[in-house]
């Protein structure tokens, strides 16, 4: 009998804390195959290690988070699945994701009928995310916001005076990316000799590059994935290339540099996290990412972010955890400390911090000062 009492006594905790209803969950759709994997195995790490680190601390109690994983594909139509299972079948409070920029022009629109909030991590294209409508919400900066900087810093350093571009013109943030680094090299007063084009499934791009070569620019300026870039940066510097590069958001993963290997040295790249930061929130999340042996990226770090974040929205809505309370609570986050800085949104929903730049060496990326 006594025996029986201790078991009801242990056991009873464990099932409220697993099941109950002071459960807030949150879906999370990333791109676990296809071309952008390699940023959804980093951002998993981020957002696990972020709901434990949560819930760890108590700071939502009786409160507590849970993260539903689930794979995008790195495609629209996977995409759109995974957020209709998150908002009729999970009942998810909110979205983190998807992946893909590309994806989320395709699903964001069926959460925002549904009214439930969605956090991007990582969609980077300036138009066509938040702009979906007020549901739709983003911590990940814009190629926008990121990549004039970085070309300014480059232009100071190197001094070129002319650029050969090229860019993926099958995906959303590829083309986008692209727009923004042509108005950038224009307004630095970079003439850009020539343009070419790839698509995703392309692995050969000695053409391009021989066009791009022949007219001698003075840096390489490319937009694409990560698999991508690692193939382009490879065949460049084959082809004989040895001037300058810089890329886009997706080059910002370390299998950029693991597969690219020695012809990543010197490639610049604008980044919305800042790795060397001695910030205490950034400092906490090495710790936490060191304690589970996991090396991070920008990609952990704005999935570790988007985790605090929507426990500050849940605080600003009074410690309640539905889709309007977490939507309302996204609108009073301010100035939260966050491994990506300080971290507010713009009143267009899109992220408000200072982006970086970085460099390959040592095949590691290196902050610029
Ligand atoms: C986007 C991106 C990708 C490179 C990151 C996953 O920035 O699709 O918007």
């Amino acid at each position: 009998m006594h025996r029986l009492i201790e078991l009801v006594v242990l056991a009873a905790p464990v099932s409220f804390a697993a099941y109950g209803a002071d459960v807030v969950k949150v879906g999370a759709a990333l791109s676990m195959t296809g071309a952008a994997a390699v940023y959804g195995t980093a951002q998993k790490n981020g957002i696990q290690a972020a709901v434990d680190d949560v819930n760890q601390s108590g700071s939502l109690k009786p409160l507590r988070v849970e993260a539903v994983f689930d794979d995008d594909g790195s495609k629209k139509e996977q995409g759109i699945n995974v957020f209709q299972k998150f908002i009729n079948q999970t009942k998810v409070s909110a979205i983190i994701g998807p992946t893909l920029s590309t994806t989320a022009t395709a699903a964001d629109p069926i959460a925002q009928q549904s009214k439930v909030p969605v956090l991007a991590i990582s969609n980077t294209a300036p138009t066509g995310i938040t702009d979906i409508g007020d549901y739709i919400w983003r911590d990940s900066l814009t190629e926008a916001q990121v990549i004039p900087g970085a070309i300014k810093k480059a232009h100071a350093r190197l001094g070129f005076k002319t650029a050969g571009v090229l860019y993926g013109n099958d995906d959303v943030f590829t083309k986008a990316g692209y727009d923004v680094m042509k108005k950038a090299l224009e307004s630095e007063g970079v003439q850009i000799l020539e343009t070419q084009t790839f698509a995703k499934p392309d692995r050969d791009f000695n053409a391009q590059l021989t066009a791009l070569k022949s007219k001698n620019p003075g840096i390489l300026v490319v937009s694409a994935l990560a698999d991508n870039a690692a193939s382009i940066v490879t065949q460049a510097r084959q082809l004989g290339y040895s001037g300058p590069m810089l890329g886009g958001n997706g080059f910002n993963s370390p299998a950029f540099i693991k597969n690219a290997g020695s012809a990543a040295e010197g490639v610049l790249v604008g980044t919305a996290w800042n790795s060397s930061s001695q910030d205490a929130a950034n400092q906490a999340f090495l710790k936490s990412m060191r304690e589970r042996g996991v090396s991070p990226d920008q990609f952990t770090a704005q999935a570790y972010s988007g985790v605090l974040i929507i426990a500050e929205a849940i605080k600003k809505a009074g410690m309640k955890g539905g889709r309007e309370d977490i939507k309302a609570g996204f609108a009073k986050v301010r100035d939260l400390p966050t491994p990506l800085g300080k971290f507010s949104f713009t009143p267009a929903r899109d992220a408000q911090h200072d982006p970086s730049v970085q460099q390959v060496k040592g095949g590691k990326f290196e902050i610029l000062q």
